[in-house]
C-alpha cells in the first residue's frame, strides 16, 4: 500500500471511521480544479464533486455544498432552503472550518461536522470523484453511498 500524504490519510481514516468503503488515490497530475480532476480521473466534469464552503451571512456558520462540477450554486435560491443568506468565505475561513486547503477540500472528515447539502444532480451518476485532502488526492464513490453515509440535505443547487 502506498504512503498517503498526511492530509489525504486523514480523509482515508475518516472514510474508514464512517464505514465508507473508498480508496484515496494520489494522481500523477493536478486535480485542483473540477476540470483538471475530470481529466486526471478520466470522467466527465459533471462527475466531479466540488466540496464548496459557504458562510451564513447572519450566523457566520460554515455550510458545505457537495456540487456537481458542471453546476454553480444559486446563492439566492439556496438561501431560501437554509433560512439565511450565504456568502463565499475567504480561503482562511475555509481552512479553519474544514482543516484543509482549497483545491483538496473533501466531502467529510472536517474539523467539525458541517451542515451538508448534496446536489441532486450528482445522484444520476454511477460513480463520482471527490477531493481527498490535497490537490492531487481523490477517490471514486457511488453518490448514493455518499448520500447514505453523510445523510446530507439533498437539494437542487442551480
Ligand atoms: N480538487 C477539486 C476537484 S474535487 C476541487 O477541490 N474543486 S472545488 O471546486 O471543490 O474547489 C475549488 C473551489 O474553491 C472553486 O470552486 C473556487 O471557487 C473556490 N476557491 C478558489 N479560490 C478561492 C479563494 N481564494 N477563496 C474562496 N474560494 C476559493
Amino acid at each position: 500500500m502506498n504512503e498517503l500524504p498526511a492530509a489525504a490519510k486523514r480523509v482515508q481514516d475518516a472514510a474508514n471511521a464512517l464505514g465508507l468503503a473508498v480508496t484515496v488515490t494520489i494522481m500523477p497530475d493536478s486535480t485542483r480544479t473540477a476540470e483538471e480532476a475530470a481529466e486526471a480521473c478520466g470522467c466527465t466534469v459533471g462527475q466531479i464533486v466540488k466540496s464548496l464552503i459557504f458562510k451564513g451571512k447572519d450566523t457566520d456558520q460554515a455550510y458545505l455544498f457537495l456540487v456537481s462540477g458542471t453546476n454553480r450554486v444559486n446563492e439566492k435560491a439556496v438561501a431560501k432552503t437554509i433560512g439565511e443568506s450565504i456568502v463565499r468565505p475567504d480561503a482562511d475561513f475555509v481552512r479553519k472550518a474544514t482543516g484543509f486547503a482549497i483545491g483538496g477540500i473533501p466531502p467529510f472528515g472536517h474539523m467539525v461536522k458541517l451542515a451538508t447539502f448534496l446536489d441532486a444532480d450528482l445522484l444520476q451518476y454511477e460513480t463520482v470523484w471527490a477531493a481527498a485532502g490535497t490537490p492531487r488526492a481523490v477517490f471514486p464513490v457511488a453518490p448514493r453511498q455518499l448520500r447514505d453515509t453523510l445523510v446530507p440535505t439533498v437539494i437542487q443547487v442551480a
